[in-house]
């Protein structure tokens, strides 16, 4: 009997359960009416009274033996349960979608006139938004009083030590004039500040993409063809350009570039006051003083220039009204973006 006693205890301290459900199923086995212990006493009622002592002590500590292991066995396998599912969660919960984020309108736009222009063999610079008024107004021809200077037009970050944020990026084709020499042919994406009340047509923030292109023998005609270029690509083939006389420091001559209305196909609407045409850039022949300035013999290289604000050419592109729209980031107006590349 002994042996058996000893074979039952080392079943019970060997078994490897791996689901509760097998524990209930051995502790019935051992400790059931009809288990196994059971019927060893049973048998212990026809043990010799010598023994009786020795084999009842072996069955007392075999019957704790089994209850103790078979309570670890059912706690450690519960908790292993619990933080199972903790770890893993409900298996049976739909499966939410991540969601990704879509690219805001101006950066769209800034990507598209960038890469229209890459087409033609630009490459982009682009260049510190906190500047000095070398770069910002002096090496572009603008004179010492010009209103631009003005604190009611410029945010100063230094009065006295002129250090100011950009208006704007014609400071990078300064920079990039500095560091190489021609032919140069660039474009300047970036964000300017200007010291103005903000409106639905204006911002004291703001997004341009201003060009440069400098080399010999650069002419009017090759401005107006690569502008053409540009608005045939941004607004669609059937887009025309006019040329109005205008002035900037930094160029002459000088012009304001019209395309015609796409929205009313040049007939006149409201959105381009019945006159059939949309302001969208300025541009002109690099003046030879800014040339000079910048270390370039203006007798040898000529160049031309243009800049256009980004909010401006993606009101007109997507018929929005309203400027401010474009800084709120408000997810209902975004997300009427989301499939346009
Ligand atoms: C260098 C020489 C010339 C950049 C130019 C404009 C014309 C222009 C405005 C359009 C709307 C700015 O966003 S806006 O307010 N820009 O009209 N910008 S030519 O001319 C340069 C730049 C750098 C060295």
């Amino acid at each position: 009997m002994i042996d058996r006693i000893n074979d039952l205890l080392k079943r019970v301290e060997e078994f490897r359960p791996k689901a509760a459900a097998e524990v209930e199923e051995f502790r019935i086995r051992i400790l059931g009416k009809k288990g196994e212990l059971n019927a060893l006493m049973e048998e212990f009622k026809s043990v010799a009274p010598e023994r009786k002592r020795e084999i009842g002590q072996r069955l007392n500590a075999l019957k704790t033996a089994a209850q103790e292991r078979i309570n670890a066995l059912k706690a450690s396998l519960q908790e292993a349960a619990e933080s199972n599912s903790a770890a893993v969660g409900d298996m049976t919960r739909p499966g939410s979608a991540d969601e990704i984020g879509t690219r805001h309108p101006i950066s769209l736009v800034r990507n598209q006139i960038v890469e229209i222009f890459s087409r033609l063999g630009y490459t982009v610079a682009e260049g510190p938004e906190i500047e000095d008024d070398w770069h910002v107004f002096s090496a572009l021809n603008f004179p010492p009083e010009h209103p631009a200077r003005d604190m009611q037009d410029t945010f100063f970050i230094e009065k006295g030590a002129d250090i100011l944020l950009r208006t704007h990026t014609s400071s990078i084709q300064v920079r990039a004039m500095e560091r190489s020499k021609p032919p140069i042919r660039i474009v300047c994406p970036g964000r300017v500040f200007r010291n103005e009340a903000i409106s639905y047509r204006a911002h004291c923030i703001f997004h341009q993409v201003e060009g440069l292109y400098i080399d010999e023998g650069v002419s009017f005609a090759d401005l107006k063809q690569s502008l053409l270029y540009f608005a045939k690509e941004m607004f669609g083939e059937e887009a025309s350009i006019r040329l109005r006389p205008s002035y900037f420091p930094f160029t002459e001559p000088s012009a304001e570039m019209d395309v015609s209305c796409n929205l009313c196909g040049g007939k006149g609407c409201n959105v381009c006051k019945g006159t059939g045409w949309l302001e969208i850039m300025g541009c002109g022949m690099v003046d030879p003083n800014v040339l000079e300035a910048n270390g370039i013999d203006s007798k040898k290289y000529s160049g031309f220039a243009f800049g256009m604000g980004v909010e401006r050419i993606a009101m007109l592109k997507y018929g929005v009204k309203d400027l401010r729209l474009y800084f709120e980031n408000d997810v209902r107006f975004l997300r009427q973006f989301e499939s346009v590349l």
